[in-house]
């Protein structure tokens, strides 16, 4: 009786009743499934009553015999068995790797690895550059030139960031001759900084200009746009209007993942929605954003990679203004960069309007935004002292005092509130304010009324900027605010100008009243 008493690992092995009386040997014939058995060219020789079954291809169906011979005598053929060799299922993972502009790291682009084994990464700035920090899996582990993933047991991702090797002052006595007004540095460099007119009269070495102290060696450029990207692992998807989890897992949150073989897919099983699909990231911050990057999917499949496409940045996440971006890409699977005119925002829609081939998918594996965190501390706060209100559509001064006056007289326990005693005026309630000089408007603060009451706090928002206090651009900002009564800060992109306009689009319940308790405004003057 011929079996397969045991497997393990993907190793079989055969078992036989012994003969009596004993004969010489045992011969094993194989045949693949589909062949006959070669009586020439034994699979196995010998005495004892069970042998290994090596060298099987995996995925293929074997059928044994076992043959006792003595001399030249040859039994007939036992009973015939048959072992199917599964394919092997050795674990693999991916990490995948990539480097930011000026340095490389290697391998890049996905890796597969096998469970358990390790995978070591080169980091290798270019020159002038330095590694600025490495993330593994969105943590950072510091500027390390060679990062080693020990034991894998998970899938991993790996980014390297490098920054302009930092130069010491420039001591070489490399004289920079100051010469008539174009103040052109050593290098030929145009410094855009330098533009004050106070200029060395010496032919000293040209350190000390005004505040700025510029090295004449390193070219401070201020249109070398450092792009880094925001890390994922501090951005959310807040909404999606379709992806597939009945036919697997192809949830949006795929596209912030970090690993390149996971993906984002809108549904096809059930329902098969028509484009334009829309994914909305929290960036989990206020940021510059400047560009993004959309990788579609790596698994060798095309289906829902994005051929038209438009990008949006808001402040709350729920106001779009027009698209930042929009464009076509190129129908490959190549990761894809877009920039665009900088904007402020903690918000970014994407938007898949076709796909390459005109089917109704969507599908991406990585989903990148480029920007810089943008933060108050860079700003100051005018001075409400120099600022006057200039005008308001109304101000309830018969039923008690609330003087729109009161919006910037630095107490938070006085409010400026629109009129509801005679009338009740409906919105959009609007004050515009003197700055009382020309900032670099960057952002303001709204503090509601601190008394308990919440009438007349405001929920939707618009605020402008101007040069004269008459004509207004575009509103530089827009958003709705949380209803509540804390204190809302509010940065976009600077803007130049002497006279602020905020006007209040909505109550938080609806109601036709304002009230403000303060408001502050935030400039750049670090130039
Ligand atoms: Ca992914
Ligand atoms: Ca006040």
């Amino acid at each position: 009786m011929l079996c397969i008493p045991k497997t393990y690992a993907g190793q079989a092995t055969l078992a036989w009743d012994a003969n009596d009386p004993a004969p010489e040997g045992y011969r094993v014939y194989q045949r693949a499934e589909g062949n006959a058995y070669d009586y020439s060219n034994p699979a196995w020789t010998g005495t004892d009553t069970s042998c290994p079954l090596n060298n099987l291809v995996d995925g293929t169906t074997y059928a044994f015999v076992v043959r006792a011979f003595s001399g030249t005598l040859e039994s007939a053929d036992s009973n015939e068995v048959t072992y199917y060799v599964e394919p092997s299922e050795s674990t693999t993972f991916s990490i995948s790797a990539s480097a930011e502009t000026n340095g490389q790291i290697d391998p890049a682009g996905v890796t597969t690895v096998t469970q358990g084994d390790s995978q070591t990464y080169t980091i290798s700035p270019a020159a002038g550059y330095e590694v600025a920090d490495v993330l593994v899996d969105g943590e950072s582990v510091g500027a390390l030139t060679l990062y080693t993933f020990n034991q894998v047991a998970q899938n991993h991702s790996i980014q390297a960031f490098f920054t302009e090797v930092s130069q010491s002052e420039d001591s070489t006595g490399e004289t920079n001759e100051n010469d008539t007004d174009e103040t052109e540095d050593s290098t030929g460099e145009t410094n855009e900084n330098d533009t004050d007119e106070t200029e060395d009269s010496t032919d000293e070495t040209n350190e000390n200009d005004t505040d700025e102290t510029e090295d004449s060696t390193d070219e401070t450029n201020e249109n070398d746009i450092e792009l880094s990207l925001i890390p994922q692992s501090q951005m959310t998807v807040i909404s999606v209007d379709s992806e597939e989890l009945d036919r697997g897992d192809y949830s949006a949150d795929y596209v912030i993942d970090g690993l390149a073989d996971t993906f984002w897919h809108t549904e096809w099983y059930y329902s098969t929605p028509n484009p334009p699909h829309q994914i909305v990231i929290d960036l989990g911050g206020q940021f510059n954003v400047q560009g993004f990057r959309y990788l579609p999917r790596q698994d060798g499949n095309v289906n829902g990679t994005v051929a038209e496409y438009a990008f949006y940045v808001s402040q709350d996440g729920q106001t779009w203004q027009t698209a930042v971006a929009t464009g076509c890409f190129d129908g490959d699977q190549t990761e894809k960069e877009v920039l665009f005119q900088e904007t402020i925002g903690r918000y970014v829609l994407f938007e898949a309007l076709s796909e390459i081939n005109g089917q109704a998918w969507t599908s991406m594996a990585e989903f990148n935004i480029l920007g810089e965190a943008v933060s108050s501390t860079s700003s100051t706060l005018i001075s409400q002292s120099q600022m006057t209100v200039i005008s308001v559509d109304s101000e309830e001064l018969d039923g008690g005092d609330y003087s729109a006056d009161y919006a910037i007289d630095g107490l938070e326990d006085t409010f400026w509130h629109t009129e509801w005693y005679y009338s009740t005026p409906n919105p959009p309630h609007q004050i515009v304010i003197d700055l009382g000089g020309e900032f670099n408007v960057q952002g303001f603060r709204y503090l509601p009324r601190q008394d308990g009451n919440v009438n007349g706090t405001v929920a939707e928002y618009a605020f402008y900027v101007s040069q004269d206090g008459q004509t207004w651009q575009t509103a530089v900002a827009t958003g709705c605010f949380d209803g509540d009564q804390t204190e809302k800060e509010v940065l976009f992109q600077e803007t130049i100008g002497r006279y602020v306009l905020f006007e209040a689009l909505s109550e938080i319940n609806g109601q036709a009243w304002t009230s403000m308790a303060e408001l502050n405004i935030l400039v750049d003057d670090s130039n």
